[in-house]
């Protein structure tokens, strides 16, 4: 058997070829034979250009039709796919890039000089341009190949992708998914969501996230189902296709703003049957309020990047109620485990740090044995940086609850991240830059409750003696460094920083001060 994700798509692809796979918010229809085709011949592009085993095809584009293809046609020629966030900067590409030498680069035609640039530098022999109109030149070197590919044959712990996560270093670590991880993952998920062929899936959430990429695009292809593809979440398209769609999948952001807009209704949601929440905390005052409005109970589940999805609510009332505040129940063939210091297993309703096993667990950080190593127990568990408890409380607008023994609830993180809109910062990336500015002698960052985004970037800064800092010139400059929703909304200019006795930043202290 071919263990190749891509091999498992075909198996579910519908009878009907000339059925839409997507729907684009501009009125494009692909059928599946477009997305059969398309990838065929973006495979045998891949294919021609001989590229050693395992090589690495960089990709940073705008969401499109396209994209998603090129990421299909890596997989079924056998290499390994390699998503970059589109507002990651030239600092932060020169990194990615460096790190993981892939053989091929896409990027935008806007962006193509300073990209082609650093990879040739990095020894990259290809680098293709696709834009979100189907320009560039990666299309047209496809258009002259076969439509036709046989999908390469893979084994179930053959790399399929690498996702960077920031560190709490600072340095960004390549987490190496397996077929085996996402294929498996996409099959639990299929089962637990009760995913249909008649579903239409609104696909708003970037793809180069293991949420939109992975969790939502795997589902929908799993199925056999349409997805109605938008840019990016946009409260106009929402009121459009919503009322057509029948699954949903955000990051928390997404529900707060589609209660902000009092267009947003029950009859929005006529068709819906599943919204799904995750990659940051569901406030229940969201959870209670989106019921309220809509009649629809959102379905809050958990993962990260190197485990893909590890718990979830339930989807089917026979199964369990949906409690807002909680992340649900381990998913079948995942082991969650809540230890303490000393790694033993906290009781229920004790807090601990959230350890998981299971066939989505990733196979290492790229080229990182140390920390690999690090991040994993002697007995083989996979420590997330989380905490969270099993069972215990939940206090909510009516009142509080008791949570049955097996529902997990993530309190916090022991990892030192911050994470705005779905999108994880790591401090100490941010005060890396920070302390490189002329005239900072040290900084902090802290992340603070923001409505919106659930939390926001903000820095505390110390000048040198005499320096004349100035928060804008220094929020303008870290705007062309690093990416945008990593620049700190807020920088505050403090003469020295808290500290406690053995020399450590009081960060909860600056949380407490400049919060609000
Ligand atoms: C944009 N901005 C942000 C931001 N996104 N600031 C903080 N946090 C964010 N997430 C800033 C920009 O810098 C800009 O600032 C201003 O907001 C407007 O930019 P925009 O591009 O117009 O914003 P918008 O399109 O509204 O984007 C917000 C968003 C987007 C929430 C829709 O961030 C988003 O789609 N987030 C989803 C992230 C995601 O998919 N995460 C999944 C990770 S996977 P200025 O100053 O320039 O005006 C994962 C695992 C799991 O975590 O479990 O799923
Ligand atoms: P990433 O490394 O981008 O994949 O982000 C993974 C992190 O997002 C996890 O380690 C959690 O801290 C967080 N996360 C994901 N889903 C949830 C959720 N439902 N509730 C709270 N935190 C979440």
């Amino acid at each position: 058997m071919n263990a190749n994700l891509f091999a498992l798509f075909e198996s579910r692809f519908p009878a009907k070829r000339e059925a839409c796979c997507i729907e684009t918010h501009d009125g494009l229809y692909y059928s599946w034979d477009d997305l059969d085709r398309a990838t065929a011949k973006l495979a045998n592009l891949l294919a021609s250009l001989d590229l050693p085993e395992g090589s690495r095809v960089a990709v940073q584009v705008e969401k499109s039709p396209e994209a998603l293809f090129l990421y299909l046609a890596t997989l079924r020629a056998g290499y390994v796919y390699l998503p970059l966030n589109t507002a990651y900067q030239e600092a932060e590409i020169d990194y990615f890039i460096g790190n993981a030498e892939p053989a091929v680069v896409v990027c935008s035609s806007a962006n193509f000089g300073w990209v082609s640039k650093l990879a040739f530098r990095h020894g990259t022999g290809h680098v293709f341009t696709l834009d979100d109109d189907r320009g560039g030149t990666l299309l047209a070197r496809a258009a002259a190949q076969p439509d036709r590919f046989d999908t390469v044959q893979r084994e179930p712990g053959d790399l399929a992708a690498i996702l960077y996560t920031s560190g709490t270093t600072g340095r960004s670590k390549g987490a190496m998914l397996t077929h085996h991880n996402l294929s498996s993952n996409a099959e639990t998920l299929h089962k637990a969501w009760g995913w249909r062929s008649d579903d239409v899936l609104l696909h708003m959430l970037p793809i180069f996230h293991v949420h939109g990429l992975f969790v939502a695009s795997h589902g929908a292809l799993l199925a056999g189902a349409k997805m109605i593809w938008a840019p990016k979440f946009d409260m106009d398209q929402v009121l459009r296709f919503l009322p057509r769609s029948t699954v949903m999948m955000g990051v928390p952001t997404y529900y707060v703003r589609m209660l902000q807009d009092q267009r947003f209704d029950e009859d929005t949601c006529r068709r819906m049957r599943l919204f799904v929440s995750g990659s940051a905390p569901l406030l229940l005052e969201t959870f209670e309020a989106f019921r309220e409005r809509t009649g629809h109970t959102i379905l809050e589940r958990y993962g990260m990047s190197e485990t893909v999805m590890l718990v979830s609510n339930p989807y089917d009332a026979g199964e369990g109620e949906r409690i807002g505040g909680t992340v649900g129940r381990p998913l079948p063939g995942v082991s969650v485990r809540v230890v303490d210091g000393d790694g033993k297993p906290c009781p229920a309703g004790e807090i601990g740090a959230v350890e998981v096993k299971g066939a989505n667990v990733f196979k290492g950080y790229w080229r990182m044995p140390e920390k690999t190593r690090e991040e994993f127990t002697a007995d083989g568990w996979f420590k997330t940086g989380d905490m969270g408890r099993f069972g215990g409380a939940i206090v909510g607008m009516s009142g509080e609850r008791k949570v049955p023994d097996d529902y997990l609830t993530i309190v916090g993180r022991s990892k030192d991240l911050i994470i705005s809109g779905g999108y994880n910062v790591y401090p100490k990336e941010i005060e890396s830059f920070l302390d490189e500015m002329p005239g900072v002698q040290e900084s902090a960052v802290i992340g603070v409750p923001h409505p919106d985004f659930g939390e926001a970037v903000v820095a505390v800064v110390v000048g040198k003696p005499g320096a004349e800092l100035n928060e804008q010139a220094m929020i303008g400059t870290l705007k062309h460094r690093i990416a945008n929703f990593k620049v700190p909304k807020r920088i505050h200019l403090v003469s020295e920083l808290p500290r406690n006795t053995m020399g450590k930043v009081q960060k909860n202290l600056l949380r407490e001060r400049f919060s609000g």
